[in-house]
């Protein structure tokens, strides 16, 4: 019989010994949650496990066990090649051999002589066995460890494990539930199937899965919410899980900068009426004159826009570094913000979606973003009128 895509994971992650964790570039609580979970579960059943990130983890999630154990980069795990010409001369033996703080390399001839000009170095391989990508749609999303090292994805089984709907199956093993809340969602199962232990998911594991699952549900409050992803919370609370230190640490503590960065984005609030939206943004200015990082903008969105009252979505524009972000919420279950984010090239869900456009000033393009979508719901409105009078 197959084995169903979960039998195929944990097959794999039980055969591998050396096994590289990634996740996507500005990690969320999902993200980092997820990453840390599964690392400890891996070291835990005695596999050497790298989980690498493009970006630190935010401030906010310091609270996280073990956080800092997700580098950003393969340092250490990568070899080092020594290479000499051998088109002239013939190397006749090889030898090492410790001289103090230095490690010589012995080469003897054959009929002739090595010179500088022979010798060159390079980054060799990396040993991994197994790659796996945590709730990131595609392999861009990982940021530099995949654009520098594209071809470790071919050398070794990629495992891909999401729900983002927008999936686009980049692995050799897929798990992909797109009805799952989150990453994390997915990975209590798994770790319980490659454990084999109902009682393996200690108060540490069970702290960064719960993280994945109440960031994901905005705290059980967005509609993705499920009766099975409260079922796998309370389970993970009942292992242990400290609801009570994550709630505290991502919803109940604001830094100053970030209350600072929510005042300006409140003070720029626009409202759309006759188009049913409301809009703010934030500059690269309004992040360095408030010594904010680009990480504390999320909460404009979800905490503050998404609430207001009498229209249909919310969008905030965000500049940062040479690109210009957008971020869109429906206020409203029957809006679909995911149209409006693709007018854009962007995507995502019915309730969430964003766009990029890259090397952009905010300056430059708000104007045209904005009576773009209002053109959007202009036709909108016009397609359902004339329904309307049509039936
Ligand atoms: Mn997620």
């Amino acid at each position: 019989m197959e084995l169903s895509p979960k039998q195929q994971v944990v097959e794999v992650l039980k055969s591998k010994q050396k096994i590289l964790i990634l996740t996507h570039k500005n990690p969320d609580g999902d993200a980092l949650g997820s990453i840390l979970a599964l690392s400890a579960s891996l070291r835990k059943l005695g596999k050497e496990v790298l989980a690498v990130c493009n970006d630190p983890a935010p401030a906010v999630y310091n609270f996280l066990p073990e956080v800092q154990s997700v580098s950003q980069n393969f340092a250490g795990h990568r070899d080092f090649v020594v290479s000499l010409d051998v088109s002239k001369v013939r190397a006749d033996k090889i030898m090492y051999k410790l001289n103090g703080t230095k490690l010589d390399i012995i080469i003897t001839p054959q009929g002739g002589q090595f010179g500088h000009a022979d010798l060159s170095t390079c980054e060799g391989c990396f040993h991994f066995e197994a790659i796996v990508v945590l709730d990131s749609p595609d392999l861009e999303r990982l940021g530099s460890p995949y654009e520098k090292n594209p071809e470790i994805f071919f050398d070794v089984p990629v495992v891909n494990i999401d729900h983002h709907p927008g999936n686009d199956q980049f692995g050799k093993i897929n798990l992909v539930d797109i009805t799952a809340t989150s990453t994390a969602e997915i990975l209590v199962s798994v770790i319980e199937a490659l454990s084999g232990d109902s009682k393996f998911i200690n108060e540490d594991i069970a702290t960064n899965l719960l993280t994945g699952i109440i960031t994901d549900t905005n705290s059980f409050q967005n509609t993705n919410t499920t009766p099975k992803s409260l079922t796998v919370a309370a389970q993970l609370v009942a292992f242990g899980g400290r609801q009570q230190d994550i709630i505290k640490n991502i919803y109940k503590t604001k830094p100053l900068s970030t209350l600072r960065l929510w005042g300006r984005a409140l003070s720029n609030l626009r409202e759309e009426q006759s188009c049913g939206f409301v809009w703010t943004k934030l500059k690269v200015s309004d992040f360095t004159e408030i010594g904010a990082s680009v990480t504390e903008s999320s909460g404009v969105i979800d905490e503050l826009l998404k609430t207001a009252a009498g229209v249909d979505f919310a969008l905030l524009l965000t500049e940062k570094n040479n690109d210009v972000h957008g971020s869109l919420r429906s206020t409203n279950r029957t809006k679909d913000v995911a149209a409006i984010a693709k007018l854009f090239g962007g995507g995502g869900h019915t309730m969430a979606a964003a766009f990029q456009i890259k090397d952009k000033k905010l300056t430059e393009v708000e104007t045209e973003i904005i009576s773009k979508i209002k053109n959007f719901q202009i036709s909108l409105k016009k397609v359902t009128d004339n329904t309307e009078t049509s039936s």
